[in-house]
């Protein structure tokens, strides 16, 4: 297990010094934010980052994310632009070093909150989704706003894309995923990157809008399109236990045996009884996942990639970017590194 910590940039407000004093910390998870989705990120940009990583003592081989434009997600007249573009950014991030890169192919957002700052009983925030807060949401409607949604489109562009997705359905969404993984899995390939997928969060449809990389049976359906160790899966476990129907123990034995797994998030979330969720503490007994089952189907079935703490609470009074900030996520690296440690100790791997 490689043990990596997402950092933002310039924009993030947490010290990459800080960073490598968290214990076991090999690397961060980064990306280039300088060029809008579906341009070509440029060499210079990419080295910077590497650069200011390894003058931190930290390497840069995840890539988080390349985002996939909404041409590509909807198949219009720009897509195969975009596509070429996507491939150009994966040829570089390999020559770069990468060895691994994070996208997603969810519709227009890329997660869903009603609130970002819900206090805990001991004074810890964190990101909820309530459905009572969604109710006064018209699901059809083409202006929704939620907090922490991208702000980058006006309300008549996101009418525009969410009356498309609508009209695109379930499976339009995977005609296009299935020509964007044809096109770009052999580039990656070539390029020595593995393409990891990260779950749709929440994952099912929401507002109308389809959503496909729900859980087991969509990602088997996903290593099928193209049978290649370089098509491969983040698996977010918060993102795809948000939903109960998934078993992620299983999902996690399961992707690992196939040498599918290149990068995961650990955190855990609170489901409650009407399939609302909190994001909690990465411990077991603070959520509905058994992270200790998790870990170690992991490690029995060789997992060798690279491992992020994933959103973590507000805590001790730190300010920054809901789920992003340095001491909940330094608390969640060391929990991992104590599970790894347990687990790998006791079935001497
Ligand atoms: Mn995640």
């Amino acid at each position: 297990m490689k043990l990596t910590f997402r950092w933002q940039g310039k924009q993030d407000n947490v010290p990459l010094r800080y960073i490598r004093q968290i214990p076991n910390m090999s690397g961060i998870v980064s990306a280039v934010y300088d060029v809008k989705p579906g341009q070509v990120w440029s060499h210079e940009s990419i080295e910077a980052i590497k650069k200011q990583a390894e003058d931190n003592g930290l390497g840069f081989e995840v890539v988080e994310s390349v985002p996939v434009p909404e041409s590509i997600k909807l198949g219009d007249e720009n897509r195969d632009v975009c596509l070429e573009n996507f491939c150009e950014n994966v040829r570089r991030c390999g020559a770069h070093g990468i060895k691994v890169i994070c996208y997603n192919f969810m519709p227009v957002f890329d997660w869903t909150r009603t609130q970002l700052d819900k206090m805990a009983p001991d004074g810890s925030t964190s990101l909820v989704m309530y459905n009572e807060q969604l109710k006064h949401i018209d699901p059809s409607a083409d202006e929704i706003s939620l907090p922490g949604w991208d702000a980058s489109y006006s309300k008549e562009e996101m009418a525009v894309l969410l009356r498309k997705y609508r009209a695109l359905g379930e499976e339009g969404l995977w005609k296009n995923f299935e020509i964007f993984l044809k096109k770009v899995i052999p580039v990656a390939e070539e390029a020595g990157v593995k393409m990891a997928i990260h779950p749709d969060d929440p994952p099912y449809p929401i507002f109308g809008i389809p959503r496909i990389i729900t859980g087991e049976k969509n990602l088997e359906r996903m290593c099928r399109t193209v049978d290649s160790i370089y098509n491969g899966i983040t698996l977010c476990t918060g993102s795809f236990g948000c939903c109960k129907d998934n078993d992620i123990v299983r999902m996690a034995e399961k992707f690992t045996k196939m040498g599918r797994v290149h990068f995961v998030h650990m955190r855990n979330v609170l489901v409650l009884e009407d399939g609302s969720f909190e994001e909690c503490g990465h411990l077991s007994s603070k959520g509905s996942l058994d992270m200790y089952e998790i870990t170690k189907a992991l490690v029995l079935n060789g997992f060798d990639g690279y491992v992020r703490p994933d959103h973590g609470r507000m805590i001790w009074d730190e300010n920054g970017r809901p789920g992003y900030g340095l001491y909940d996520r330094a608390l969640g690296a060391t929990y991992i590194n104590g599970l790894f440690e347990a687990v790998e100790k006791q079935f001497g791997r």
